[in-house]
């Protein structure tokens, strides 16, 4: 499916509601979670609907690798020198509240000390 009417993250990809976004390109879309959990915390989404991790299939696997190869990327822009955590919630079981596949990057602006 390549979108969803009812989908919140479909609704940020066509721009319908504001979000904060740190990245976009044809495939995919980063921005800011509304409710974060650290000083670094945004979601790596594509724009095409995909529910889920259990949704995925052989066809998406380009996508997810680009999602994850991105993830260090923009980590390291935001402040995430040293390291960060990714999260990917999967079924209500697996604490998921918003069904359109997203990677949680989430750690800390770090400040490296001065090399000497
Ligand atoms: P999960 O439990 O993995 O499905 O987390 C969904 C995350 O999405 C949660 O941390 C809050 C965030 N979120 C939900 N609605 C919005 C929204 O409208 N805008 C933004 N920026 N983030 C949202």
């Amino acid at each position: 499916m390549m979108e969803n009417d009812g989908c919140i993250f479909c609704k940020i990809v066509r721009k319908e509601i504001p979000a904060q976004i740190v990245y976009e390109d044809d495939d995919l879309i980063a921005f800011n979670d509304i409710n974060p959990a650290a000083p670094v915390h945004f979601l790596i989404i594509p724009r095409m609907h995909i529910a889920s991790l259990m949704e995925c299939e052989k066809t998406h696997q380009a996508i997810l690798g680009k999602m994850l190869l991105l993830a260090p990327e923009l980590a390291k822009e935001q402040g995430c020198i040293e390291g960060f955590r990714t999260i990917i919630n999967t079924g209500r079981v697996g604490g998921q509240e918003v069904f359109h596949l997203h990677i949680h990057i989430i750690g800390s602006k770090e400040r490296l000390p001065a090399m000497m």
